[in-house]
């Protein structure tokens, strides 16, 4: 029937990886056993959760697991991207959890993909210091010798650009610094972070190794010059700065000389040289951004300091979510066919590590429809050639989102806090039959 066919999504490729995504912190609870994170510190600070909200039970997974790996195996996916807590790898008997995990993935037939660093650093380490990029490496390699016999896929660090600009530069995340443009060594310690890591992995055997980096367009609130160059810089700073150094082995324009180290050429070297099979991408949703006072000051829920050289303003025209983004499926292609065209044959193949949204409820079409309208847009990608091997849903299931605590729901499978109950969304219903279609 037509509505049938509406619902139908375009076939993508044999071998396409579909999968869905969590992290430590948002799930896991059991945070007596584990070291502190920078998150546990900032998150019991006042006022820094909305709604007063802790992680500490978050959605119990660590006692749940079983439950949870059922539901990623029951929606039909082929992979789970989770996050290993380098907190709790610190604690004694840390890793078992993340053994028992992979084995009941492995049990399930579902491909586990870890994700060593997603915003979690363990209490007394600082990413302002380099030596954190070399602690990190160790902590690699341990995860690497315990689980790389049953996972050979792999993700260093997540979203390194907005774990700087929101933990360290505007302190809307943990570990709660405002320093700004002095919040510069924390890109380049993690981007070295990432290389280091990525050296010890190779020598682990490691042959399947990502980074999953957040993404948007940059789109110019007008023709005038003054918005275009804050809106080049603002691409620079959120998209470039870590995109560059990793595929092209070098900093944008100007960058590279405020870098820390003394050898930034050296380190750039380690960043980019054999670090990646592959590119991750998180995308959520373009920005808009104008010249320092043309636009509201006003993102996500933030407020700017008017200091910075440029402001973001509403995209209006389009659905919002939850989270007021603007549901903006066309700029995913963009996205996408913009990254072939500026890396060229030197993009590595990439894989969409998050994409989702935010809505309340249990029958929730809202997210059917985001869902659609951006794996359609990415099979526009792929059409223009852009090679794009696998795609992630943020998230399982609703979880805690960090400074908003648990007042946004990205879920696929709703959560109930109070009893813990789990329940599947219309949306988990609608991407199960899809992904059946897909299937030969
Ligand atoms: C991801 O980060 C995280 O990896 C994940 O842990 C989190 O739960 C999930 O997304 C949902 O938030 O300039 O107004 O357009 C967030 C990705 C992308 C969010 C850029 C803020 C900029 C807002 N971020 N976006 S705006």
């Amino acid at each position: 029937t037509a509505t049938e066919d509406d619902a139908a999504l375009p076939q993508f490729p044999p071998g396409f990886l579909w999968g869905v995504s969590t992290s430590a912190h948002q799930i896991e609870g059991a945070v007596a056993e584990r070291a502190p994170s920078v998150w546990d510190v900032f998150g019991a600070e006042p006022g820094r959760i909305r709604d007063g909200s802790t992680a500490e039970v978050a959605c119990d997974h660590v006692a749940r697991y079983r439950e949870d790996v059922a539901l990623v195996r029951d929606l039909g996916v082929d992979a789970y991207r989770f996050s290993v807590s380098w907190p709790r790898v610190l604690a004694p008997g840390g890793l078992d959890f993340y053994d028992r995990l992979v084995d009941e993935l492995c049990a399930q037939g579902v491909r586990p993909v870890p994700t060593l660093f997603h915003w979690d650093l363990p209490v007394g380490l600082d990413w302002l210091e380099r030596d954190t990029a070399h602690r990190f490496a160790e902590y690699a390699a341990t995860v690497a010798a315990r689980l790389g016999d049953r996972v050979s896929k792999w993700i260093t660090l997540n979203e390194p650009a907005e774990h700087t600009l929101l933990g360290h530069a505007l302190g809307e995340h943990a570990p709660g610094r405002k320093l700004l443009f002095d919040a510069l060594p924390v890109a380049h310690h993690q981007l070295l972070a990432h290389g280091l890591a990525a050296r010890a992995l190779r020598a682990a055997g490691v042959r399947d190794l990502g980074i999953a980096n957040s993404h948007g367009p940059t789109w110019p609130a007008s023709d005038d010059p003054a918005d275009t160059a804050a809106a080049d810089l603002y691409d620079v700073i959120l998209n470039r700065l870590f995109s560059d150094p990793l595929i092209l082995g070098r900093y944008p324009d100007g960058f590279g000389e405020l870098m820390p180290g003394g050898d930034v050429a050296g380190d750039l070297k380690v960043i980019s040289e054999d670090t990646l099979d592959w590119y991750g991408i998180n995308y959520y949703q373009p920005t808009k951004v104008g010249a320092p006072g043309t636009a509201d000051v006003e993102f996500s829920g933030l407020t700017l300091p008017a200091e910075l050289p440029f402001s973001v303003g509403r995209i209006d025209g389009y659905p919002t979510t939850d989270f007021d983004w603007p549901v903006v499926p066309e700029a995913f292609t963009e996205l996408l066919t913009g990254f072939r065209e500026r890396y060229g044959d030197r993009l590595p193949p990439l894989v969409v590590t998050e994409n989702g949204c935010a809505y309340e409820g249990i029958d929730d079409p809202e997210r059917i429809a985001f869902l659609q309208g951006h794996l359609r847009a990415l099979h526009r990608a792929l059409e223009a050639g852009v090679d794009v091997r696998g795609y992630f849903v943020w998230s399982l299931m609703d979880n805690f989102e960090w400074a908003e605590g648990y007042t946004k729901r990205f879920g696929l499978v709703h959560v109930d806090y109070a009893t813990q109950r789990r329940t599947p969304k219309a949306s988990y219903g609608w991407l199960c039959d899809a992904l059946r279609a897909q299937r030969p």
